[in-house]
């Protein structure tokens, strides 16, 4: 309300009130909905006074304030955003608005390509060389990270931080410890004894991805890393680290559910404990595992924290026992040199061996797949040859399996006829190319592949690169009934870039009793180490070991690849 006022002009004096109720707010240590619609117990608060706090208590009882509905109508809607670009206050904004006709961050983008701010008052050429960049910045610094980018970092800055003094515990939360596929920032949360936090705040502050230092304080220090990404660090006591833990996990609207619960039961939940109304005793606060229990629940993995019927399931005992890296027993889509991967059969066949794995499957590109030297009907007859060979050679220590990873080609016609199929142990059918056909196309596309009686599985149905290409949308809907009626499996691509199927997807195939693949796609054996993005992917889609058949047994994996043979 402060910028806007500011914005339109409006008297100085009540910019200042505004102002300062904002910054009361944000400084306030506990939630303001805590002291509850009291205008008087509102306007104890420093800093907020009479109308401010008539305002908040309107806020707190019917979820606006109508004050503040009347400003925002009076400015378009996409003015606010550029206040995020450095070097523009509300000042400057006015000026672009009232003089230049822009009205958000396009119209801004497109005033700052040509010449035309130059005339504005204000509006320097250095100004407008750094507002360039700043909306530069801010666009990239917009997206969301991935996960195989974001998970990495997080395990990294918490494995630098766990031994540093005072450390008692420290986990990353947030949406990264849901395992969500896109990370807006990293959250991580220590549980530390003693009083002088410096040492941890300096050596956070201190760390060699560290770019820039946003805010630092005792109790919260966000950074942003060399790439971009955004990471607070949370210093809470040991005894209220469970509750900090649960709180900074989220999801936003699991932890209303859960307060919800709490409130029924004559409890409080926040971020510093579970507690008793009546007396306000602490009821439980430094692990996870007593505060769920406490609220008669059974631990919520947390991948599975998205209010959908997790708190449910939680209270009759029922939760899905989810999937874990140690459950897969065999990878079954690899690229060897043959195609485009950098090791040869034996190689990669060796590292599966190292990983435990009872059975792996080469499946080099079809011929279609020309810029992935994909084997021609002839090169794929002698590949699979060589193939049986380094399976003869490694018998008794894991089964190799010759496969293809076959091109779904615009229509739906696969790359080789089934005469060659038919001579293969496992079939990976994926679209790699015309991945911007229309849904419907795109439907029909994956069902006549689907029909083909030689397919074992759907590999990365959709084709998509996280923040980079959209892929195909098909009816998954679909798709999935069909799978379940041929009895194929769909693929769950573990690479980051991948996560295709993604967890919604995943879900509904787990509903409607279609397999899952989890698979790496490694072109080398370092990518084996892939499989946990897939894996915490499938965990948010409730998967469990039975829903996965790279977790059978070998002779289990046989049959059933046997039986997928229409
Ligand atoms: P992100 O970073 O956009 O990928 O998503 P999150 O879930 O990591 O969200 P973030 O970083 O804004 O906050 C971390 C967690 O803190 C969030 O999952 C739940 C909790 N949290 C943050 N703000 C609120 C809030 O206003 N109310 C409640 N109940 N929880 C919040
Ligand atoms: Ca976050
Ligand atoms: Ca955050
Ligand atoms: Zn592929």
């Amino acid at each position: 309300m402060a910028q806007i006022t500011e914005i339109l002009g409006g008297d100085r004096f009540r910019i200042n009130s505004f102002e300062r109720a904002s910054r009361a707010l944000a400084e306030l240590a506990e939630d303001v909905a805590a002291i509850g619609p009291d205008a008087k117990a509102l306007q104890r608060i420093e800093g907020i006074g009479e109308g401010t706090a008539r305002r908040i208590a309107e806020f707190l009882e019917t979820g606006r304030i109508k004050d503040h509905d009347e400003l925002t109508a009076k400015v378009p809607s996409g003015l606010l955003k550029l206040l995020d670009i450095q070097g523009l206050g509300p000042k400057k904004v006015a000026v672009l608005w009232k003089e230049a006709g822009i009205e958000d961050l396009a119209s801004l983008k497109r005033k700052l390509g040509g010449n035309a701010l130059a005339d504005l008052p204000g509006f320097g050429r250095k100004t407008v060389e750094n507002l360039r960049k700043n909306l530069a910045f801010i666009e990239q610094a917009g997206q969301r990270y991935r996960l195989g980018d974001a998970l990495p970092m997080a395990v990294w800055i918490v494995e630098q931080l766990r031994p540093v003094r005072g450390v008692e515990q420290i986990s990353y939360a947030g949406s990264l410890r849901r395992g969500r596929e896109t990370i807006g920032d990293i959250d991580i949360v220590v549980a530390f004894k003693g009083r002088d936090r410096a040492g941890l705040i300096e050596a956070f502050k201190g760390l060699e991805v560290v770019d820039e230092v946003l805010m630092s304080g005792s109790t919260k220090t966000s950074v942003r890393t060399g790439d971009g990404m955004q990471v607070d660090l949370r210093i809470v006591e040991p005894q209220q680290y469970g509750a900090a833990l649960m709180y900074f996990t989220g999801s936003k609207e699991h932890n209303v559910e859960l307060r919800e619960r709490a409130q029924k039961m004559g409890m409080t939940l926040n971020e510093y404990a579970l507690s008793r109304v009546k007396d306000e005793k602490v009821v439980a606060s430094k692990t996870e595992q007593e505060i769920y229990k406490a609220l008669k629940l059974a631990w919520i993995p947390p991948e599975l924290r998205e209010a959908r019927a997790e708190i449910a399931l939680a209270g009759k005992g029922r939760l899905p026992t989810l999937i874990e890296l140690a459950d897969i027993r065999s990878e079954l889509h690899t690229h060897t040199t043959a195609s485009d991967g950098h090791w040869s059969i034996e190689e990669l066949a060796a590292c599966a061996v190292e990983r435990g794995y009872h059975t792996v499957a080469i499946t080099d590109h079809s011929r279609s797949q020309v810029q992935a030297n994909g084997l021609s009907a002839q090169r794929l007859e002698k590949h699979i040859e060589a193939v049986r060979k380094v399976a003869a050679k490694l018998k008794g220590r894991i089964t190799v399996l010759a496969g293809s990873e076959v091109d779904i080609l615009a229509d739906g016609a696969l790359d080789y006829p089934n005469s060659l199929l038919k001579q293969l142990d496992i079939i990976v059918a994926s679209p790699h190319a015309a991945l911007s056909q229309e849904p419907k196309k795109a439907t029909e596309r994956l069902l006549k592949a689907i029909h083909n009686p030689y397919v074992t599985m759907l590999g990365h149905p959709t084709g998509r690169l996280i923040n980079r290409r959209e892929g195909l949308s098909p009816d998954m809907k679909r798709v999935i009934a069909a799978a379940a009626e041929r009895g194929i499996a769909l693929e769950l691509n573990a690479n980051a870039w991948r996560l295709d199927v993604r967890d919604s997807h995943a879900r509904m195939a787990i509903e409607a009793g279609v397999k899952l693949s989890i698979n790496t796609d490694a072109h080398g054996a370092p990518d084996l180490d892939q499989l946990i993005f897939g894996i915490l992917t499938a965990r948010r889609a409730g998967a469990t070991a039975q829903d996965v058949i790279n977790c059978m047994s070998r002779q289990e994996l046989a049959r059933w690849l046997a039986a997928t043979r229409g």
